[in-house]
């Protein structure tokens, strides 16, 4: 049987991350899960226990500092990280340009693009020393069509695009394949944190279709993971069946 890979999952405390925790647990692959909320990553961790090998690591991702002490923290048995899943990220308000928040362009510009970074540049090191591993990003459809007041998040995926693309050329040598999915309507807390906790706000973006849940992009990850060595599944876009890009979207 083969050696479980290893798998370092930012944002696991919800929607998409902890879906792939889920399902990746089931495959048995081992985890690393990480988020700022403890107390979700120890529920979750004591929950998988049962189906893999779990560790935990919290920590905010635009702060460098601790995204480098989190890396460097790992016990030796889980330093060699075989997938590095670049997840953690949110929209933070839906404004036009000349009202924006700066504290939301900042949040969205250090976690979304910083945040991505910092993970990559402490992880990614090892992957190249040892000549293998996959990173598997998590853009968006913001990230190839601008909308109305998407501008900064929009610009933050699109910046993700850019650095999935840069990162496959760069890595292209050294044996670590990359991999963008980029998703539309996901119904997660995603647009809670965008309207800051207005619940009625968030729900009304999912209303009258049916949104993609955080497991069906588990699914694309385990897909992409799981591919023969010489397959890389480079840049998916995938939306719900009401969704034909990000304006239009068929509501009943
Ligand atoms: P959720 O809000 O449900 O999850 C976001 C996750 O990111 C949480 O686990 C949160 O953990 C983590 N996170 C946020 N800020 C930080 C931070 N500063 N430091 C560390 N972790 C952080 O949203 P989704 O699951 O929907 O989003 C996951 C990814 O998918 C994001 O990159 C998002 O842009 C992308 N996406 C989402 C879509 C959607 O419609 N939902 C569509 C397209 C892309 P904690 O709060 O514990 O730190
Ligand atoms: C999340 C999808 O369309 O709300 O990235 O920006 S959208």
């Amino acid at each position: 049987m083969n050696t479980p890979r290893t798998v370092l999952i930012t944002g696991a405390t919800s929607g998409i991350g902890e879906a792939t925790a889920r399902l990746l647990a089931q495959h048995r692959f081992r985890l690393i899960l990480c988020g700022r909320r403890q107390d979700r990553l120890t529920t979750l961790a004591r929950e998988l226990a049962g189906n893999t090998e779990v560790h935990t690591l919290c920590f905010d991702v635009r702060q460098h500092a601790e995204v480098a002490k989190a890396v460097a923290s790992l016990p030796p048995v889980w330093q060699a990280v075989d997938v590095l899943i670049n997840n953690a990220g949110n929209a933070h308000g839906l404004d036009p340009i000349q009202t924006g928040r700066i504290d939301d362009w900042d949040a969205m510009i250090d976690i979304n693009v910083k945040g991505l970074l910092y993970l990559t540049r402490e992880v990614v090191p090892g992957m190249v020393a040892r000549n293998r591993g996959h990173i598997i990003n998590l853009g968006s459809i913001a990230g190839k069509e601008v909308y109305a007041n998407g501008n900064v998040y929009c610009a933050s995926k699109f910046a993700v695009d850019a650095l999935t693309r840069g990162m496959r050329i760069d890595l292209n040598a050294h044996g670590i394949n990359v991999t963008a999915i980029h998703p539309g309507l996901v119904e997660t807390e995603f647009s809670l944190v965008r309207f800051k906790g207005d619940a009625e706000r968030a729900a009304h973006v999912y209303q009258g279709l049916e949104p993609l849940r955080g497991e069906d992009i588990a699914d694309l990850i385990l897909f992409a993971l799981t591919r023969p060595p010489h397959v890389v599944i480079a840049d998916l876009v995938v939306l719900p069946r009401a969704q034909a890009s990000a304006t239009v979207v068929h509501r009943k």
